[in-house]
């Protein structure tokens, strides 16, 4: 705790920029270092004097501090401070130095950080939503929204990594508490469902909602009462909470106007006129304005699309905010994953057993031979294929002919994704986005991936005629 807050302290003060650094020269062996200090580093500014004064009455902790200083801004500011520090109480600066090189902000590989001007400091989620809706006031409303949306995440990201310890793992209520799709809820199902529901609720930019927890879209009270319509996943993959084991959230985002509006009498008993009232304000992907998830892995990591390229933000549990380190994500064309549960196998269509088979054995368009990845989330399993490509798959087999996905909140949200970073989606005949809803949890077969792994599929199914509209 201590070198957390002294690690906090000299990064506000580093930070503060009004610390007049002296580069100082490290004279050749032999000589004192303490006179090295003495005679080359002037301490005028107060707020330098104070920092000096931290790293002196506590040293390894400042050296600690420095090494878990999280930007590269702030170990630059201590990488130039230290030396003349250390070297006035006698230590070996410069080989402390080469032990810790100064850290650069981790960045998706291969993409340029051209578009999104970050002037050299870090680049929030908060403040890319302010600059989006600088730019482009039709998105303040949306700003507005996705502070609420990443503060959900935050809190479902700490009672995740919590559930252990917290007696939040195993089914609700002990067991029995079954939702409209008749599954089993787990404890961190519900939780998650009221955090994120609360959280749309509150930011009052939402009209009604549409979440896997509930049974039917639920309406927001008036006062609350906005613009947009938010259906949900709250807690995807969660039956593999109990083991620690990547969790996240879905979410996407219609944008209503102003004029829909469903008059509703008692939200507990809607009747069929009020439920088509709901479910007609819920539309196809194609009309998303903006999706994204939350994954709940080793880092949490926000990705998101409001139409224009895909970002990926990773929460610093440093500083508490979502830090932009995946900018403009863009899917390989062609990836070597494929992500299915195999388990279905002998339920699958002959023709989608083949493909399989053939990625397997490199018989596939590209030659390849393929590698199989499946953790059973559909969060962790999208995400690595939206970095590494490949084809992610629930399709639908002879027990399930329409999988086992759900069109709008986990379909729809996760191909408007994939299409904005250059891959594509499809129910094997037909393209997810296009797909207009008939039911809240509506479910659809979807293999989503790198582009030309969709086209293979999807030349698969329309040359042994499994042509569907959904
Ligand atoms: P859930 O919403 O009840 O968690 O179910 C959806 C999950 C997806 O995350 C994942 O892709 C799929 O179910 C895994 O299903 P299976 O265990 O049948 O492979
Ligand atoms: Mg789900």
């Amino acid at each position: 705790m201590a070198v957390r807050n002294i690690a906090l302290a000299v990064a506000c003060l580093l930070h503060a920029g009004v610390a007049r650094r002296v580069q100082p020269e490290i004279k050749p062996e032999g000589e004192s270092q303490q006179s090295q200090l003495a005679g080359q580093v002037e301490l005028t500014n107060p707020v330098e004097k104070l920092a000096a004064l931290l790293l002196e009455s506590n040293p390894d902790a400042a050296w600690q501090a420095r090494t878990a200083l999280p930007h590269a801004g702030l170990q630059q500011g201590l990488a130039v401070n230290e030396p003349a520090r250390f070297a006035a109480l006698g230590r070996q600066a410069g080989s402390r130095q080469a032990v810790v090189p100064p850290r650069t902000l981790v960045r998706h590989q291969d993409v340029s950080m051209e578009d999104i001007d970050t002037h050299g400091s870090i680049m929030t989620l908060s403040r890319y939503m302010l600059e989006q809706a600088r730019k482009n006031t039709d998105l303040q409303e949306m700003e507005s929204l996705m502070t609420s949306i990443q503060f959900a995440c935050k809190q479902i990201a700490s009672l995740v990594a919590r559930a252990g310890i917290q007696d939040l793992t195993g089914l609700q209520e002990g067991g029995g508490s079954v939702n409209v799709q008749g599954e089993e809820q787990k404890k961190l199902d519900v939780i998650s469902n009221t955090v994120m529901k609360n959280a749309l609720r509150y930011s009052g930019k939402v009209g009604v909602v549409g979440s896997e927890e509930e049974d039917a879209p639920v309406l927001i009270e008036e006062a609350y009462n906005g613009r947009y319509a938010a259906v949900f996943d709250p807690l995807d993959g969660s039956s593999n909470i109990d083991a620690a084991i990547s969790t996240g959230t879905i979410f996407g985002i219609f944008d209503e106007g102003e004029d829909q509006e469903c008059i509703i009498d008692d939200m507990e008993n809607l009747d069929e006129a009020e439920m088509q009232c709901l479910v007609q304000t819920l539309q196809p992907g194609k009309s998303l304005v903006a999706a994204g998830y939350c994954m709940y892995s080793s880092s949490t990591i926000l990705v998101m699309t409001m139409g224009d390229g895909v970002n990926g933000f990773t929460l610093d549990p440093q500083i508490g905010e979502f830090v932009l380190t995946h900018p403009n994500i863009k899917i390989p064309k062609r990836g070597k994953i494929y992500s299915i549960n195999e388990a279905n196998y002998f339920d699958w269509e002959p023709a989608l057993q083949t493909y399989v088979n053939n990625l397997k054995a490199g018989k596939g368009e590209s030659g390849e031979k393929y590698s199989a990845r499946y953790i059973g989330s559909m969060v962790g399993d999208v995400h690595r294929t939206l970095l590494y490509g490949g084809i992610f798959g629930y399709p639908g087999d002879a027990k399930n002919p329409n999988g086992k996905l759900r069109l709008l909140y986990e379909g729809s949200p996760m191909s408007f994704l994939l299409e904005q970073a250059g891959g594509k989606s499809t129910t094997g005949s037909q393209r997810v986005m296009d797909i207009v809803p008939t039911s809240v949890h509506q479910r659809i077969p979807v293999f989503l991936g790198s582009a030309d792994d969709i086209d293979e599929v999807t030349k698969v199914y329309k040359e042994a005629g499994l042509v569907k509209n959904y």
